[in-house]
């Protein structure tokens, strides 16, 4: 297990959790690689401005959301230890991948800083509570090393923000100097996950450096249970080829985290078995037959 029982004891008890070496370095290069199919590396970028008059238009928003080409991203963002954390702080296997985004930062380009907040708005209709399965988990995954002049995230441990009230999710410096002395410094090699609760004020600091690139991947988990939180609904993104190459290639589990029906599931007959095959004909069909069937044999018969 990659995310131990301790690191989800710190999140409960601080409300963040920092795991360094979460990636492996195979799996860390192959999304670096997968992330560079969207934005340049910084030489290239210094190199050749003019073929990136995005980057300057667009510096604090340089972000691409799931589902991605190449499925480096695509296993990272659905991986299974991510799964299983999502399960244990949740207390439900019924989890679901709410968003995932990837945000590249050059230096010299834009205003990084932010305001302290909590990320809730876009995320539930209401506010969030911090315990069950309505416990919502932000996670900043970084793809290159932060120190303190590339930007570093900066968290509240919950401790030091449990009298702050929950609306409005905004703490401007200026009002608010206290919460900001609080504040920690998340300094993190690549491959390093940052996990922490919508309740946790946070915000991304200042680049100072006049070089590089900050390449991160946020997500965020949910249980699927309740209507008034999540972000996305993926099958919104049904027609991208990405996500129906993705579907077709990954796990049941995987597919389960974007909202796909399990095998065994009460959605399963023969007809949306047969249909969902033609829809996705390089997937592997064969678990949710076989469960369907089963399920098909079991049921009693009809004594009327
Ligand atoms: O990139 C970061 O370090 C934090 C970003 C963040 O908190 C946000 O955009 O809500």
């Amino acid at each position: 297990m990659r995310i131990s029982d301790e690191h989800l004891e710190h999140l409960i008890q601080h409300g963040y959790a920092v795991v360094p070496n979460f990636l492996t370095p195979e799996e860390l290069a192959a999304a670096r690689r997968n992330m560079l199919r969207y934005v340049p590396t910084a030489e290239e970028l210094a190199a050749t401005p003019e073929r990136y008059p995005w980057v300057f238009e667009e510096a604090e928003r340089l972000q691409t959301e799931f589902p991605f080409v190449d499925d480096a991203l695509n296993h990272i963002s659905t991986h299974p230890e991510l799964i299983s954390m999502a399960e244990r702080a949740l207390g439900t296997r019924n989890v679901v991948l709410s968003q995932a985004a990837i945000w590249a930062k050059y230096a010299g380009t834009g205003d990084f800083e932010q305001a302290l907040h909590l990320d809730y708005q876009g995320n539930t209709l209401v506010v969030p509570r911090d315990d069950g399965d309505y416990r919502q988990i932000n996670l900043i995954l970084y793809y290159t090393d932060v120190d303190d002049e590339m930007g570093p995230t900066c968290v509240v441990p919950s401790e030091a923000a449990k009298d702050e009230p929950l609306w409005p999710p905004f703490r401007p410096r200026k009002k608010h100097p206290g919460l900001y002395r609080k504040e920690k410094q998340i300094l993190a090699k690549s491959g390093t996950l940052l996990i922490f609760g919508m309740r946790t004020f946070h915000r991304a600091s200042e680049m100072t450096a006049d070089f590089g690139v900050r390449l991160s991947h946020h997500m965020i988990w949910r249980a699927a249970g309740h209507a008034f939180q999540g972000f996305h609904l993926w099958s919104h993104l049904g027609e991208k080829p990405e996500l129906q190459r993705f579907i077709e290639s990954t796990t049941p589990r995987q597919r389960e985290a974007l909202g796909f029906p399990p095998p065994g599931d009460a959605y399963w007959n023969e007809e949306t078995v047969e249909a969902v095959a033609l829809r996705y004909p390089k997937m592997d069909i064969t678990p949710y037959r076989e469960r369907a069937a089963r399920a098909t044999q079991s049921r009693p018969t009809s004594t009327v």
